[in-house]
């Protein structure tokens, strides 16, 4: 095939007058419209001076355009760069200089502030609002809507997602056409996926599980989405009775469950619900099956790999458990210093290797060689271990991640900037317990001697600087950190002390 990704995906959908997506405000459109438009974006991208392979950051709403643009890239051989539309400008402004993109589509309000970003290196930048109106539709507008699909083979790189690091400092993930494809076949296969099915996506399209999981299933089975531009209970429950599948992360399924209208009735015509990117509580897993009759499946990905592990859609899906490897992923327990696998049963480190493991992180040769082994085998960096039965169980994680409403934070990140805060010696960033967000952040404070902590003061100090999701909840002054004898702070102990501070 000339481009697996596209061809694949998108391509065979061409001139097919059916609904892809069916909008909030009642609108549907095409599988065919949607091609059309998709055409001209990679009319346009490649009229832009853009090479094959170079890179497309685009930090914008969740909008049919916003997809159609993923499809522009395929179709017309750039790497797709999707950003979490919470960042700021400073951050913005990493990812496009590490990735070296050549355009930066963000929304109109915000293209002030990172107008300076692209001037400084040499990138265009072009606007998208969530009604897909912006300077990057009127050039569009122009352009024919049948684009000759350039020639990329499945060992090109389709895609970069940026995961943050344990040091601070986010990773380009490089995602090849192979390992998208391969993984959304498999997926497809395992959880029945056919023309006939609408997913409730809620999701955002700037990670994994929105854009690869959710998108590229419902773009292989040629079925059909309702598209929601964000998870609001209301227009889920309402939308509800016309799908058949949902996926979500955890909070997604507490949220229902906290609503009385969320009944058995209501989720009667569905056949799926997916959960993954954060724990489910058994508790939750229990309590929905108590109120629909639905076991929800959960899954095990992450940005670097997509999908390793599944419950099963027609055997057991076993509470508290990720289920089994998928098709062509090999997936060990090892011992985090030797690397040896363990005797089934044991905890240890979860590696995996497959068709879906990324090529590694983009112009960091030694992060992906502690990471990637040669032989293969991603580093996952959970904790986990497999039972008697072969499910496996995510137990830990052995690197510092909190996890809050699915979005990943690393305490690092935060932890540098609360460190550069006025009067402070040093800090400790922590994930607590949270009721809706599964986790939430928790900064302790040291001040300097001779110093006082203005908390408040503190807060609006680094909020320039970090998505609002990454914000800690709580600050709290301490006169010192714990530490272990060889000098390290105890994260657990301290997790350990502040584990209710948001019991409900
Ligand atoms: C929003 N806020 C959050 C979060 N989301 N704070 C902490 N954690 C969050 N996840 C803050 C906002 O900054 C804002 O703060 C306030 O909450 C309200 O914002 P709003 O947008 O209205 O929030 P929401 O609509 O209630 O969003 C919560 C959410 C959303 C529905 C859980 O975060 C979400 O859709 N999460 C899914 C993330 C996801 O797709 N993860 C997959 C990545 P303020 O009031 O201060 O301004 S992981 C992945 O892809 C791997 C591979 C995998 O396995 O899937
Ligand atoms: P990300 O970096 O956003 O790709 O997040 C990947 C991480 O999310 C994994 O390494 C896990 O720690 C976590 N994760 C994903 N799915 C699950 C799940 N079902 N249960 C527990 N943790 C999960």
């Amino acid at each position: 095939m000339a481009n697996p990704l596209f061809d694949t995906l998108f391509g065979q959908h061409r001139g097919k007058n059916t609904p892809f997506l069916h909008l909030e405000n009642g609108d549907s459109l095409s599988y065919a419209a949607f091609l059309d438009r998709a055409a001209q974006f990679a009319g346009l991208l490649s009229s832009s001076g853009l090479d094959a392979g170079d890179r497309v950051a685009v930090q914008i709403a969740k909008s049919p355009e916003a997809l159609a643009v993923y499809a522009a890239c395929a179709q017309a051989g750039f790497v797709f760069l999707p950003l979490n539309t919470a960042y700021t400008a400073d951050e913005v402004s990493y990812f496009v200089e590490n990735s070296g993109a050549k355009v930066l589509l963000c929304d109109p309000v915000g293209a002030a502030a990172l107008k300076s970003i692209t001037d400084g290196c040499n990138a265009q930048l072009e606007t998208l609002d969530a009604n897909g109106a912006g300077s990057f539709a009127d050039k569009a507008a122009s352009y024919s809507t049948s684009f000759a699909t350039v020639d990329r083979s499945g060992d090109d790189l389709a895609a970069f997602l940026y995961t943050s690091g344990t040091t601070g400092r986010s990773k380009g993930a490089m995602l090849t056409q192979d390992n998208l494809l391969s993984n959304s076949e498999a997926l497809l296969k395992e959880w029945r996926f056919t023309e006939k099915d609408v997913l409730l996506h809620a999701l955002p399209i700037f990670h994994t599980h929105g854009l690869f999981v959710a998108t590229n299933i419902t773009l292989l089975a040629g079925s059909q989405m309702i598209y929601l531009p964000k998870f609001d209970l209301d227009q889920i429950i309402a939308n509800m009775p016309r799908a058949t599948t949902m996926m979500g992360v955890p909070t997604f399924y507490t949220r229902l469950l906290g609503d009385a209208r969320f009944t058995r009735e209501l989720a009667r015509h569905m056949r799926l619900f997916v959960s993954g990117s954060a724990p489910l509580l058994a508790e939750t897993h229990v309590q929905f099956e108590e109120r629909t009759g639905h076991r929800i499946l959960e899954r095990y990905g992450m940005t670097e790999t997509n999908m390793n592990t599944s419950n099963p859609y027609d055997g057991e899906r076993r509470a508290g458990t990720v289920g089994f490897p998928l098709p062509g992923v090999e997936l060990k327990i090892t011992d985090s210093q030797t690397g040896e696998t363990l005797p089934q049963g044991e905890i240890g480190e979860i590696e995996v290797r497959g068709p879906n493991v990324f090529r590694g992180y983009w112009q960091m040769p030694e992060k992906t060689a502690e990471e990637l082994r040669s032989n293969g085998f991603f580093i996952t960096g959970d904790l986990g271990q497999i039972d008697q039965d072969g499910y496996v169980s995510i137990v830990g994680r052995n690197k510092d991640l909190i996890i809050s409403g699915g979005y990943n934070i690393y305490p690092k990140e935060i932890e540098l900037l609360l460190d550069d805060a006025t009067g402070v010696l040093e800090s400790a960033v922590i994930g607590v317990p949270h009721p809706d967000f599964g986790e939430t952040i928790v900064g302790i404070l040291v001040a300097l001697p001779g110093h006082t902590l203005d908390v408040d003061a503190i807060k609006s100090e680094i909020s320039g600087s970090l998505a609002r999701f990454k914000h800690p909840q709580r600050l709290i002054v301490v006169p010192e950190l714990p530490r272990n004898t060889m000098g390290k702070v105890q994260k657990k102990a301290l997790r350990d002390t502040y584990a209710d501070l948001f019991a409900t």
